[in-house]
């Protein structure tokens, strides 16, 4: 709105106070000033010359139905007819993702975050980039993983009404499309594509949800059985603060560990200011599995609705950030596929979104073929292809393919969890955490010692990874991504974690499927988390890779927080000094420990500072405790005759 003439010096005024008071980001937002005698040299709106381009890239407002107006770059390449549509809403800035590169080819311009550019540029796909509302240069409100229209949102649209509305109007409206629409993404991006499988237009012909935000309190972002994963305040500051994240977090210290030493979780927000953006208000009155989170858990939500669209389930092996996401997903709906025709799954030994850059290496492991591009080329593409383009070409994919770490191979299977195509079967076995810190397949005896202890103080929890330790990035430099590939001898030879270790192996283990932790643990205090980690440990000398040597990989582990024994829903008191069983599962794996190798299982009792330390004292809430609250625990674990610690393994036995 321009400033009518009489108020002109006071809007001058006060522009000049925003900038001496609130810096100068506040003049930006200002209504800008006019002099027609000698005007900006900056069009109202530039249009780019793309004559010599080899594509269009049209922007538009698509009208939802409640008026919303939602911000879509269109890009079509230049003579594209009949083409199929590939879809990706983000609340990560459609501009950003379609505009990687000063090029006037499509392919540069598609380089990076969800964007399979092998896929679409050989497809001839266009393709399709909307910010969801609320975000960048969308109209309308923004929550966080906006729930479903239901108990946890008012409102008649969430992202399935959204998705709808915008493919109607694209099927309608770019004339190039052959009327097939696809849509895909990675993460939170993912997650919109589970949302899009609920009452989906029908012009969706496919869903590739990539590393889905599934449950965010189970498994995923905010929580992972009941532990608050604290380094992704940052995350919730900057998404929520403003429309287009320009207000950023800020940090005194270089080592995050010394940040997150500050205090709880809530003090450090309430430090920044975090209690103004309503998503951390929400997390703050919701830390146990209450009705907010199961409705709006994505896998309870999906088995509940017909399948009705094709969906290819795609896993990372070692995802930092949505590791319970798409097996939880294909777990849900996969018993509606009754022809196993519909539920796809595809496994990779990535990171969070790996497979859709190079594949080659994760941290220290080197694949040696680029497993990325593998799944573009051989994987996706023909799934892509099948279901959207008018020739539809033959599927051949199987049902799951997964790939098999240890080994290194990519395995076809009929169903997930399933050893091996065929000539094998799936058998749990026990893995006891035995006396004299080994690990045995043989349960204990009488006479074996009863425990091991360590002693867990939150005055000095067990960094997750080496520290100085990053903060969760994807900048130059910063290897978060990689961390649940760390070497864990920085953690094996601490006093406050106990590392159980098998003989060496004299033929190959293979694992498929989920771990489930049946730990028998004491507590002195009244609260504590238990992290438990299955570990590959390599032989001392690798000769064909002589960093690995004695590297101790994580093949599967997670945290669980005590207080939820007894339900997650049900924070309650531990009794001190009681042995009592805690019981877990595991993320998926599909993992050969080979002749030669040892396997190990490490506990201890923090995560830190990813995860939020439990002051060990039973507190209503964590967010909330107070410096004394903290205090040192004696922790054991049993390994006695009717008390044993084990692992059940998903062994694959050769029939
Ligand atoms: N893991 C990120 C995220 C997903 C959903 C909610 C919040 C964060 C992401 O990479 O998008």
């Amino acid at each position: 709105m321009k400033p009518i003439a009489a108020c002109r010096t006071i809007t001058w005024l006060y522009i000049n106070l925003y900038l001496v008071f609130a810096g100068s980001s506040l003049a930006q937002t200002a209504t800008p000033q006019q002099y027609p005698q000698f005007p900006s040299e900056t069009p109202e709106q530039f249009h780019p010359a793309q004559g010599s381009w080899d594509y269009a890239r049209r922007e538009v407002m698509i009208p939802m139905r409640d008026g919303v107006k939602l911000h879509t770059v269109i890009l079509v390449a230049k003579g594209a007819r009949n083409a199929p549509i590939l879809f990706t809403r983000t609340p990560y800035d459609a501009n950003a993702l379609t505009s990687h590169a000063y090029s006037s080819h499509l392919g540069p311009i598609l380089w990076g975050y969800d964007n399979a550019t092998e896929v679409i540029i050989e497809g001839d796909y266009i393709r399709v980039v909307q910010d969801i509302r609320g975000k960048y240069r969308s109209e309308g409100d923004y929550v966080m993983t906006r729930p479903l229209h239901g108990p946890q949102n008012p409102t008649p649209v969430d992202e399935s009404t959204d998705t709808y509305d915008s493919i109607e109007w694209m099927i309608h409206n770019i004339p190039e499309t052959n009327g097939k629409v696809g849509i895909l993404g990675i993460s939170y991006d993912g997650f919109l594509p589970l949302m899009a499988m609920v009452n989906p237009h029908p012009a969706l012909k496919v869903s590739v949800p990539m590393n889905p935000m599934v449950d965010g309190w189970m498994g995923d972002d905010w929580f992972h059985n009941g532990a608050f994963r604290q380094q992704n305040m940052p995350y919730i500051y900057e998404q929520e603060a403003t429309r287009r994240n320009d207000e950023k977090w800020w940090t005194d210290h270089f080592d995050d560990y010394d940040l997150y030493m500050e205090g709880s979780a809530g003090e450090l927000g309430r430090s920044h200011g975090l209690e103004q953006v309503g998503f951390w208000r929400k997390l703050l009155a919701h830390p146990s599995y209450d009705a907010f989170w199961q409705e709006q858990a994505m896998d309870k939500i999906l088995a509940a609705q017909p399948l009705k669209v094709p969906v290819m389930l795609v896993h990372s092996l070692w995802d930092q950030e949505d590791i319970y996401g798409a097996p939880a997903v294909y777990k849900a709906i996969k018993p509606r596929d009754v022809n196993n025709d519909m539920v796809f799954l595809v496994m990779g030994p990535w990171h969070h979104g790996q497979e859709i850059g190079d594949g080659t290496t994760l941290g220290a492991l080197n694949f040696s073929t680029d497993t990325g591009l593998y799944f573009r080329q051989q994987i996706l593409r023909p799934f892509l292809d099948h279901f959207l383009q008018d020739s539809a070409p033959v599927l051949g994919i199987a049902p799951v393919t997964a790939f098999e770490t240890g080994t290194n191979v990519w395995r076809r299977l009929e169903r997930w969890p399933a050893g091996c195509e065929r000539g094998c079967r799936l058998e749990s076995g026990h893995l006891y955490l035995a006396a004299g810190q080994k690990l045995s397949f043989s349960p204990a005896k009488s006479g074996d010692t009863v425990f091991d202890e360590y002693v867990s103080d939150p005055a000095k929890p067990v960094p997750y990874r080496a520290r100085p330790i990053q903060p969760v990035a994807y900048t130059v430099g910063m290897t978060w991504s990689e961390w649940l590939a760390d070497d864990q001898r920085q953690a094996s030879g601490r006093t406050d974690v106990l590392a159980f270790t098998s003989e060496v192996l004299s033929e190959a283990t293979k694992i498929s499927g989920q771990p489930i932790v049946n730990l028998i643990a004491s507590t002195s205090g009244t609260d504590a988390d238990w992290v438990v980690k299955l570990i590959d440990v390599y032989p001392d000398e690798v000769g064909a890779d002589a960093k690995m040597g004695g590297y101790q990989l994580m093949i599967s582990a997670d945290i669980f927080r005590g207080r939820y024994r007894e339900g997650f829903d049900k924070p309650k008191a531990i009794t001190p000094t009681k042995p009592l069983l805690y019981r877990f599962a595991l993320p998926t794996a599909n993992h050969v420990f080979l002749p030669g190798h040892r396997m190990m299982v490490q506990v201890q009792s923090s995560w830190f500072p990813l995860y939020d330390r439990n002051p060990q004292t039973f507190v209503e809430s964590i967010f909330w405790a107070k410096p004394e609250n903290y205090r040192k625990a004696t922790q054991r674990v049993y390994h006695a005759p009717g008390q044993e610690s084990f692992i059940e393994l998903p062994l694959v036995k050769l029939e």
